[in-house]
């Protein structure tokens, strides 16, 4: 008879889950065991339980299924805690599998019991504690339905040690398909005849568009339509960025003369994108209640539509199923647009897509860095990216193209760049994987290029070393001038790091040294790129247009 572990696998591989990542702990050696041996689901062991649900996390995002991280109970799942909050911000299906104390001793504050229902209540979708066995088929179906369906997101399941061993007559979880919605044809109807009439339409394209066909379908929907659109926070590998079409980013400050710009929209529709507070530019565009516009907002959760902004159609299904049911126009479009304001959109993309041209002596401008990469970048290339001020030039620079990927923390999670890196690299082993990381970030989850060494990954990590945390320090400088406290640092010889993890190591001090990186990024190998990143370039007096990447 299987075990409620076995259930757990069994019922994971039924919905296509052929990965899991995990940090062992005693208390789901059951779970471990039912794992062992098997040739359809690979087991990464990672080195924090942080780690292991970035990964997780960024695998989801890669393959359109379910992210699975295993972890102990107590400290494990602390570790994790991290990628919960993240997949509840980022929007990413995602189940923490959380061995528990024994049956008998659960709230009896045994060692290392945490009530996860408590602990994760405000952030996971879901928590469930299972102490029955004949009940995991049943509440692996549910953690699975609820953590694709809607907007996706995290779930925690819970399992006593001595249930993960426990004999089940029951079978495991089938396949299900997680649920879609329809859009109202009455809503079609009325939104065909708004996209005719519109002069100004705009699309903030989002997060439920990076599925399969989502970015066809995008892409398609704007030139069928002649939509301009920006996408919203970090999802610039939505569309082709040099595209006439694409208007750029909702990112953490838009300059004023572009929001005036988008502020002009007649129609805007928001398709598959959450109106937060950064797409919204602080609840700001649109205006909170009544936005101005004709809104429309089409999102596969009706819990967070019309729920902020009122919207005049408000549609709770996926944006792919909207834009097949939207068609394309009956008649030419020539006439209805406004061609200058198109042309006015894309020229403020370009401009804050433009370089700057920084003067500096204490190092390079990790801008020049950035802005190398996006010349240089293969075309089939994956992106990941940790939160710090150096990656703030790549969300604006980098001309991301489909079908080059970028794998970004939209909740603001440091120590994401690294395990997201190696997640990519063990998913899409043809593919070129970039990390850019700051030395406050690569400390908190550095240790995972132990992974790479093991599984022979030939990562790109390019590690921008400033010795301060840099996000940090632009606010309070420009908050409490030249009073720095608790944001500077020494660091660790990064060079031997990398070395020490297997890695090939480049150091870049100057400009001039930089123009030999496409080189050492163009290497088959594992390569590690310590750039001495100019502070005088990020801080208050420079240019710092967007400069906090937080
Ligand atoms: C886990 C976590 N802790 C703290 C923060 C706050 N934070 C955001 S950016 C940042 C500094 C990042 O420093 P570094 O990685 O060195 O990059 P830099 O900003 O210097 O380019 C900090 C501390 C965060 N976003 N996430």
């Amino acid at each position: 008879m299987p075990t409620a572990g076995d259930i757990i696998v069994e019922s994971l591989v039924a919905h296509g889950v052929d990965r899991v990542f995990c940090v062992p702990g005693e208390s789901y050696l059951g779970l471990l065991d039912a794992l062992h041996g098997r040739a359809d689901i690979d087991t990464v062991v990672c080195r924090h339980e942080s780690g292991a649900g970035f990964m997780a996390l960024a695998d989801a995002r890669l393959t359109g299924r379910v992210g699975v991280a295993c972890v102990s109970r107590g400290p494990g799942a602390s570790n994790a805690a991290i990628a919960v909050h993240t997949a509840e911000q980022d929007g990413v299906p995602f189940i923490l599998l959380v061995g528990q104390v024994a049956a008998r001793d659960v709230r009896r504050t045994s060692f290392q019991e945490i009530d996860y229902g408590q602990m994760f209540g405000a952030i996971a979708k879901w928590t469930a504690e299972v102490t029955d066995p004949d009940r995991m088929a049943e509440t692996m179906l549910r953690a699975i339905q609820v953590a694709t369906s809607g907007q996706p997101g995290p779930v925690v399941i819970a399992v006593p040690e001595d249930v993960l061993t426990a004999e089940t007559g029951s079978a495991p979880a089938p396949r299900q398909a997680p649920v879609k919605a329809a859009p109202d044809p009455e809503d079609v109807v009325t939104l065909r005849r708004w996209l005719a009439e519109a002069r100004r339409p705009l699309v903030v394209a989002g997060a439920n568009l990076d599925r399969p066909g989502g970015r066809e379908a995008l892409q398609g929907f704007l030139d069928r339509w002649e939509l301009p659109a920006v996408v919203s926070f970090r999802n610039q590998d939505l569309m082709d960025n040099a595209h006439r079409l694409y208007a750029g980013d909702m990112g953490l400050a838009n300059p004023p003369a572009q929001m005036a710009l988008l502020r002009e929209t007649d129609l805007l529709i928001v398709l598959g994108a959450r109106l937060t507070d950064i797409t919204t530019q602080g609840y700001s565009f649109p205006a909170l209640v009544r936005p101005g516009m004709r809104l429309v907002h089409i999102y596969p959760d009706q819990t967070v539509i019309g729920t902020h902004f009122a919207a005049d159609l408000a549609m709770g299904c996926g944006a792919q199923a909207a834009i097949a049911a939207l068609g394309g126009p009956a008649a030419s479009l020539a006439d209805a647009r406004d061609h200058s304001w198109l042309a006015c959109l894309k020229a403020a993309q370009q401009a804050i897509a433009t370089p700057r041209k920084l003067q500096v002596d204490d190092g390079v401008p990790f801008e020049d860095v950035v802005a190398l990469i996006g010349r240089h970048l293969p075309e089939n290339a994956i992106v990941t990216l940790d939160a710090g001020t150096f990656a703030a030039p790549a969300y604006r620079i980098i001309p991301f193209r489909p079908p080059q990927r970028l794998l970004a923390p939209i909740s603001g999670a440091m120590g994401f760049g690294i395990p997201a890196a190696v997640a990519a690299a063990l998913r899409e082993p043809a593919r070129p994987v970039i990390c850019l990381v700051g030395d406050g970030g690569f400390l908190m989850t550095g240790g995972e290029l132990a992974v790479a060494i093991e599984r022979r990954l030939p990562l790109k990590v390019i590690l921008s070393e400033n010795r301060i945390y840099g996000s940090i320090r632009i606010h309070q400088e420009r908050d409490y001038p030249g009073r720095v406290s608790g944001t500077g640092f020494a660091n660790p010889d990064f060079e031997l790091i990398g070395r020490a993890f297997g890695f090939n190591v480049t150091r870049i001090s100057s400009i001039s040294e930089l123009a030999g990186l496409p080189q050492v990024l163009a290497r088959p190998g594992p390569e590690f790129v310590v750039v001495d990143t100019s502070v005088k370039a990020i801080l208050p007096g420079a240019d710092k247009r967007m400069a906090s990447g937080e």
